[in-house]
């Protein structure tokens, strides 16, 4: 499989876990969601198969702070290697990641677009928004993990990051699943297996590492029964979006608020946005005087990215961005009307 390196290679990330000395303690951080679950789960296999301590794997929630948060955690573990998978906190807590990386060894493996202020830093591996880290991950694993023990995950992850509209990644996923295609891939057994975990990440929000220890053991029946749970949800919510979004037609956008006690706004946007992939979607949900945003322009006719940087630009406590197609934003309650109107000019 050929991986669109920006930066960093297979020979990096090898070197540095050689580098981890017997004994050293080693931590993994990964983003809430399939690609990052999956990620880790690669990541730890790896280690193992090379006899290195892993201590900690943890899921880390987005936010300006969310290196340096985690480093207080990091220093009472003990530990001294870190990877982080999945996340641009290069871009997110640039200054968290750059001290942290002056106290111990820290690996970035990620898919989001780069920060030029790190492009000739060593020990990050960035590629193509494509490539996504589980499959990055899987595949640092060549030689190394028992890939048909896993090659199941790795096509899940490329189902749930929208991985497989690259035409590599789909050929990828159909050697593995021969009747899979663009149109039928969602109820695929890769993409039943990618959503059922998405659900039990989302229904678990809480306890996210017994999700993560499931899926480690391949335990499917459980994240099964949890997943029909949140179908009936996720069903009402989408009929709740037909019948009560703002649609700006000719802005070719949509805008919508979602009300459900779980935290399913990114699954809510992702499954309605592919009704018309040429328009950008915008879902909001609100939960303890924050606003969080998803946004999706599935037809590339939008940089959704760049929107929510915009909408976001200067207020308190905020953030925006990720992928040209799938981006998120968070703010406080009273910048919403501050964020509808740069949203909508
Ligand atoms: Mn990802």
């Amino acid at each position: 499989m050929k991986i669109d390196y920006i930066k960093g290679s297979r020979e990096d990330f090898l070197k540095f876990v050689d580098s981890i000395a017997d004994g050293e303690r080693v931590g993994v951080f990964i983003d809430i969601d399939v690609d990052g679950l999956s990620s880790g789960v690669f990541l730890e296999q790896i280690l193992l198969a090379e006899k290195k301590n892993v201590v900690m794997v943890e899921f880390l929630d987005r936010g300006n702070d969310m290196v340096k948060e985690v480093s207080v955690k990091i220093e009472d573990a003990g530990i001294t290697k870190a990877f982080f998978c999945d996340m641009g906190i290069d871009s997110i807590d640039f200054e968290g990641f750059k001290s942290l990386r002056e106290e111990i060894g820290v690996f970035l493996i990620d898919h989001h677009p780069m920060n030029e202020e790190v492009k000739d830093w060593d020990n990050i591996i960035k590629t193509t928004s494509d490539d996504c880290s589980a499959m990055v991950c899987f595949f640092l694993g060549e030689d190394i993990i028992d890939f048909d023990e896993w090659k199941w995950l790795c096509c899940s992850a490329i189902f749930s990051d929208y991985s497989y509209k690259a035409k590599k990644n789909m050929d990828y996923i159909q050697s593995v699943y021969p009747d899979v295609t663009i149109d039928n891939i969602s109820s695929t057994v890769p993409g039943l297996n990618g959503r059922k975990i998405n659900s039990a990440i989302i229904y678990y929000d809480d306890n996210k590492k017994y999700v993560y220890d499931l899926v480690k053991h391949r335990d499917l029946d459980k994240i099964e029964e949890i997943h029909n749970i949140l179908e009936d949800e996720i069903e009402r919510l989408i009929e709740n979006f037909s019948n009560n979004a703002e649609h700006y037609d000719e802005r070719g956008l949509h805008f919508h608020e979602i009300d459900s006690k779980f935290k399913v706004l990114s699954t809510v946007t992702s499954l309605v946005s592919k009704m018309k992939p040429e328009h950008s979607f915008v879902f909001m949900q609100r939960r303890q005087g924050v606003m969080k945003f998803s946004a999706r322009n599935q037809g590339n006719t939008e940089d959704v990215a760049a929107l929510m940087k915009k909408c976001v630009a200067g207020l308190e406590d905020a953030s925006g961005g990720g992928h040209k197609a799938a981006a998120a934003a968070k703010i406080k309650e009273r910048d919403l009307d501050i964020f509808k109107k740069r949203l909508l000019e």
